[in-house]
This record gives structure tokens, sequence and C-alpha cells, in this order.
């Protein structure tokens, strides 16, 4: 495995918080400085930047959470005039207005160094083809993994999302060896190549930077034989800066959350106090060297767990053991907590199912119900769809441990996506 990287990723823990203590200062001072919510409800809590002292500190502070971005729709929560600025990008959004965000040019300039770093570690060379499938435009994907790409010292190919067919002979025609993409468009990718008779364990492609949507170790394994990659994890949020905040190294034992430019923590989302390392709550971010859009212990909805045990690369910076899914998106069965995510695993890798699938969540009476809506392999008789669908229900219940029905469909019902794949549909009032 090569070992390379820059110093910073390998400086000892203790040299590093100490750099995070310096930077999360300078953080607290342009953010109480430039942003006026963030000085109100500083003041509010009684601590000023200067009352911190200690990482710990930080428990102190105020959270930052996504309404507040909306509620300071469009630039309410920049630490510089607009004019200073060298990019917005923003988050679509289902409902209200979007979340909009801002980068100077040292901002833009930290975020590829960031992105070129995770690459890099993830196995991506100087002089590698990059094809770059993540959506370009508003959303922070496209553009991120370009500019990183380019900052390693990458040959980019700029395709975005769709013409999911034209993608395919690109990747043979250009014979990239790294592929960025979210993990179901990877799929969705593979699934067209089969379908032309293209084999893309046979092109170039050897690294993959998969993110922006959970994705399960089955999923990883289905990619990794399909496509013939190695399948990477890649964690980034636009709030924050957008991908590049953690990513896989070769050892695939977690994310590392670049630790010189973030402080992280894990919550419990109720109680809001800190657990205990290696114990699963929320994710929250501070940044510590963003100028444009400081973030103080931002909220995420993200459900990990973290661990500074050390890496067998010798990174120093500590790992996010996968994301297993946004608060948002967990559904509550029957008083059984589930994530999308915890089903996939089950049922990604069966024998006669194809890796599409979606939830349709449904209200009967008092009770959530979820009926589990997947597709047959290509060639399954339709016989045998009812034993393939009580089987994996039973699976279903045994791991993850809800009933749910499960219904077998025809090869190609389900509608792929082109970015982050849509896997819950919900048809539960709204409000209830
Ligand atoms: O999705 C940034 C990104 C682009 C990351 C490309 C990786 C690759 P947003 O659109 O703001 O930014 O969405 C951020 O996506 O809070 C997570 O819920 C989810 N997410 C991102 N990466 C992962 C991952 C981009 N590796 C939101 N695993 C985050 C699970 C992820 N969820």
């Amino acid at each position: 495995m090569d070992m390379l990287h820059t110093d910073v990723e390998t400086l000892p823990r203790e040299r590093l918080a100490q750099l995070q203590l310096a930077r999360l200062r300078e953080t607290l001072d342009n953010a109480y400085t430039n942003v006026p919510m963030h000085r109100s409800r500083m003041e509010a809590g009684g601590v000023r930047p200067s009352d911190v002292r200690t990482l710990a500190d930080v428990a102190q502070l105020p959270f930052t959470i996504k309404t507040d971005l909306r509620d300071h729709y469009p630039f309410g929560l920049f630490a510089r005039p607009v004019n200073q600025l060298a990019r917005l990008h923003a988050s679509s959004g289902t409902t209200g207005k979007p979340t909009v965000v801002g980068y100077t040019e040292q901002d833009l300039d930290n975020w590829a160094d960031l992105m070129a770093r995770s690459m890099f570690a993830a196995g991506a060379r100087p002089g590698d083809v990059v094809h770059n499938a993540y959506g370009y435009g508003l959303f922070t994907g496209g553009l991120g993994a370009h500019n990183g790409a380019q900052r390693l010292g990458g040959v980019v190919v700029p395709v975005s999302g769709g013409s999911t067919e034209r993608q395919v002979s690109l990747i043979m025609d250009f014979g990239p060896r790294v592929l960025c993409a979210t993990p179901s468009y990877a799929l969705a990718i593979a699934e067209v190549a089969e379908q032309q008779g293209v084999d893309l364990r046979r092109s170039q492609l050897r690294v993959g930077l998969f993110g922006a949507e959970p994705w399960s170790a089955a999923m990883r394994a289905e990619i990794e034989a399909r496509i013939g990659v190695k399948a990477m994890d890649l964690y980034g949020l636009s709030e924050i800066m957008g991908p590049g905040v953690a990513c896989e190294c070769e050892c695939q034992q977690g994310l590392h959350g670049w630790e010189d430019h973030f402080l992280f923590e894990v919550i419990d989302p109720e109680t809001q106090q800190p657990v205990p390392e290696g114990q699963a709550g929320e994710l929250v971010i501070t940044t510590l060297t963003k100028q444009a859009l400081p973030m103080l212990r931002y909220r995420t909805r993200d459900i990990t767990r973290i661990t500074t045990a050390p890496c067998e690369c010798g990174r120093t910076h500590l790992r996010i053991l996968r994301i297993t899914g946004r608060n948002d998106d967990m559904l509550i069965i029957r008083g059984v907590n589930v994530y999308p995510s915890q089903i996939e695993a089950v049922l990604v890798g069966r024998s006669q199912i194809a890796p599409h699938y979606q939830f349709v969540v449904q209200r009967q009476g008092n009770l959530d119900t979820v009926r589990v809506e997947v597709e047959a392999l290509p060639g399954v008789p339709e016989a045998a769809f009812f034993e393939i669908s009580r089987d994996a229900a039973h699976h279903i219940k045994s791991q993850v441990g809800i009933t749910c029905e499960v219904v077998v469909q025809l090869p190609g019902t389900i509608p792929r996506s082109q970015g982050k794949a849509v896997r819950v549909r919900d048809l539960r009032p709204k409000g209830a």
C-alpha cells in the first residue's frame, strides 16, 4: 500500500489538538465579529470567544441547525460581504427556500486541497484520468470533486450525471482509473453497461469515490464486484464545505475526518450531550478555517460513530465509521427505529434480487407500515417472485426486527437515480 501523504495527516494527536484550538479561536472571532446571529447567541449564552480555552469548552457554544441558514436566507450567516466571495452553492431543498453557502477564494483553495487529500487517501494518483459523474451545478459534488481531482494532478472528465449510455462509452474510450459518483448512480452505470454487453471490470477503473447518500457494506461489495473498483466512502455536506470533509483511506476501516479543518463531536440527539467515543449519535461539526461561512457546532442530522484509535495507514485523524443514515430518514415501525440502509444491507447481494429498491411508508391507524419494493434480477421467472418476497421479509424480520411486506417487481421498474437516490416514498398524511 502506498503510504504517501502530507505531514499534517500524521501529526501526533496532541499537536493536532493545539492546531485545532488556535483555529477554533480564530473561527469564533470571525463568527462573533462578523455574523450577528452567532454574536447574539453567544451573548445570550454568556460566552465570549476568549472564554474558549480548551477544545472541551466548545460544548458551551450554541448549536447551529439547518433552519438557521434558511431563516437567514440568502446571505445572513456569511462573515464576508458577498462581493468578497468567489462562489456560491445551494442545495435544492424539497420544501421551502434552498440553503445557500458561500466561499472566499481561500475557502475554495482549502476545499480543493482537502478533496485532493481525500482522493489520494482513497488511492487516486497524479496523472489518473478521473471520470466525474457527480452532478455539476449548484450541488457541491460536481465542482468539489472536479477541483480536487485537478489539484491532485488528475485529468478530469467533467461528465456530470445523466446520459448513462454515453458514460459507459466514455469510460471504455478514455480509460479513467478513478470514478466519482453517488453509489446508486455507479450501479445504474454498471447496469447500463451490462445491458450493452460491456464489462466494466475490463475497463481501467480501479478506484471509486462514492458518497452524497447513505450506502451499506453490502452495496460496497456489489459495486466492487460489478465495476471492479475498490469502492471508497466519501463524505461531506454543503453547509460545512462539500465533498471532502472525510474520506476513507485504502484500509477501508472508516472515513478520516480532516481535523486540521474541522472539529468533530458526536452527541445524543435527544439530550444534546456528547456521547462516549465509539457510541452512535449525531455528528456535529465546527469549521476551523472557513472564512465566508464559519459554522459553529453544526448539527448534521447524520448518525454515526467515531474512533480516534490509530489507523494502519499511519494517518492520525479520527475516523467516522460509516454514516448509517440521517435522523430525518429514520422510520419508526411499530416502535422499532430503522434506517433505510439497514434494510438495504439485508436486500443487496441476495440471490435473485437486484440492488434497486424503494420503501413506501404509509400510515394505518396510528401505526406506520413499510412496503419494500425490490426488483428481481433479469431472467428470474415470475413464478419465483412470491418465494423471493417471503424469504426477504423473513430476513428483514430476523436481522432488522421489523415486519414488512416485500413486493418483488419486474426488472427495470424502480426508478434509477442520476444522483442521490430516492429511497423512501412517504405516503403518510402531511403533518402526521
Ligand atoms: O452530498 C456533498 C457530497 C458530494 C458528499 C459528493 C460526497 C460526495 P449535500 O448535498 O449538502 O452535500 O448533502 C449532505 O448527504 O449530511 C449526508 O446526509 C449525506 N451524505 C453525504 N456523504 C455521505 C456518505 C453532499 N458518504 C448530506 N454516506 C449529508 C452517507 C452521506 N451519507
